[in-house]
């Protein structure tokens, strides 16, 4: 993301206070992500509670991350981290076709959450530089967002080695979130 994409960041969200957890299956593309945003030292937790959470603050911004898809039996932990979450990432390995299945049940577990049941929702359909991928339409399809009733989600083309889409999908993730606070819409 380097100098200038700070400043697009500090543009999308000026001194906005906001929670996002960036969610997916090992190798989506998670850290690279967090990497490439270039906001601050990402912070990796030991794994006191058995899973490993990177985090990184940027202002009033803070991002918590880990993989999904793990041990059932740590599931319940991962919501003391939904708590006043505003955002959530949702970050797919466009070109794992054997594993689409696996991310979409991850995926429908963590947003039938009650703690998650009102944050909007950016996907990441990341690896779109990768021949033969599932394209973002199919990514959407897999994970049954247009059945999805009363959210908000977005997907979100990306490439995240490049930094590209990252942008795009942050500023959709910020305006919206911008537009239901505004709206009086509870977002956590
Ligand atoms: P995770 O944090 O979700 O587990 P990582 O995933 O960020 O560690 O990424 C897993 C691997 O995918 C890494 O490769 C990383 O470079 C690669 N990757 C991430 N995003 C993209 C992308 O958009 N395109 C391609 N082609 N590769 C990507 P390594 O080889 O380091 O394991
Ligand atoms: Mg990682």
């Amino acid at each position: 993301m380097g100098g200038s994409l700070r400043k697009l960041f500090d543009k999308v969200f000026g001194n906005q206070d906001m929670r996002v957890v960036m969610l997916g299956l090992d190798a989506a593309g998670k850290t690279t992500i967090l990497y490439k945003l270039h906001i601050g030292e990402v912070l990796s937790t030991v794994p006191t509670i058995g899973f490993n959470v990177e985090k990184v603050q940027y202002k009033n911004v803070v991002f918590t991350v880990w993989d999904v898809g793990g041990q059932a039996k740590l599931r319940p932990l991962w919501r003391y981290y939904f708590n006043n979450t505003d955002g959530l990432i949702y970050v797919v390995d466009s070109l794992d076709k054997q594993r689409i299945e696996k991310a979409k049940e991850e995926f429908k577990t963590i947003i039938e959450d009650p703690l998650m049941r009102n944050s909007a929702i950016l996907v990441f359909a990341n690896k779109q530089d990768m021949p033969n991928c599932l394209n973002p339409a199919e990514v959407c399809e897999a994970l049954g967002l247009p059945q999805l009733r009363g959210r908000k989600w977005h997907v979100q083309s990306s490439v995240a080695i490049k930094g590209e889409g990252l942008y795009e999908g942050l500023d959709w993730l910020c305006n919206t979130l911008r537009g239901m606070k505004t709206g009086g819409a509870p977002t956590s």
